[in-house]
């Protein structure tokens, strides 16, 4: 039975696109992947989509008539139903869960609001921002020491092998740059993300919306048009405090 993934080009939306690339990469003969594109401008609140995602937010999957939301619960379903070194089952599988948890709590969250002060949030003053700014920030760094901890100990995250908390982890730290969180005095992190990005599976998966020259460095369109996506999620006028 086909996969019906709905998501967008973003850090969440390009871990599932990853992973699909990944498991195709790793031999699996996955069934029809069908990628419908969800408009953030709006799309994520239409009851279609709520009834797939009740959260409003991309990415979400459905397969075998099972709805599932959650990117990291996309990867978890995924790993499970095609299992391979990505997401080792048995009790190896305890070393990669706290650590697909710990970027859903941490990461992702961390990363998206020290990107969303310094891009996108428009309804701020400079003076207003700076907290959040040095918090979130801060914040990013120590998480930047944590995995830099466990790259000393191994090639990737939890191990040696790459597995879905790479996948999630990876689709967030390589922006960096965009979210102005210098990894350049951890060396070790630097080389993960040059190791994570030069798989194939990897190169395919975050290419999804994205022009093939644009993958790596947005143009000043590009830049741009996130930037009027970005804020039209994050600022405090443009967020809904109903689910309805
Ligand atoms: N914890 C969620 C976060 C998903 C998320 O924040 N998605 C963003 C795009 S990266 C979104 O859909 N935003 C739309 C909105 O906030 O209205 C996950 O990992 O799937």
């Amino acid at each position: 039975m086909a996969i019906d993934l709905y998501t967008a080009a973003t850090p969440n939306g390009w871990k599932v696109t990853v992973m699909v690339e990944e498991l195709r990469e790793a031999g699996v003969d996955l069934p029809e992947v069908k990628l419908h594109t969800v408009s953030l401008g709006g799309d994520q609140f239409t009851p279609e989509f709520m009834a797939i995602c009740p959260n409003q937010k991309i990415p979400a999957m459905v397969h075998d008539g099972r709805a599932i939301m959650e990117s990291c619960a996309i990867l978890q379903y995924l790993g499970e139903t095609f299992p391979t070194e990505l997401f080792p089952l048995g009790e190896r599988r305890w070393d990669v869960i706290p650590w697909l948890y710990w970027q859903a709590a941490n990461i992702g969250p961390i990363f998206g609001n020290k990107l969303s002060y310094t891009r996108y949030i428009n309804d701020a003053t400079d003076e207003q921002k700076a907290h959040p700014l040095e918090r979130f920030g801060k914040e990013a760094q120590r998480l930047l020491a944590v995995l830099d901890n466990q790259l000393a100990k191994h090639d990737y995250l939890c191990g040696e092998t790459f597995t879905v908390a790479d996948i999630a982890t990876w689709c967030w730290v390589r922006s960096w740059k965009w979210a102005k969180i210098d990894i350049t005095g951890r060396p070790r992190v630097m080389e993960w993300v040059r190791r994570c990005r030069a798989r194939p599976g990897v190169e395919r998966g975050i290419s999804f919306g994205v022009p093939k020259d644009e993958i790596d460095k947005f143009s000043q369109e590009r830049r741009a048009q996130y930037r009027q996506g970005g804020a039209g999620i994050a600022s405090n006028w443009a967020l809904r405090d109903d689910a309805t």
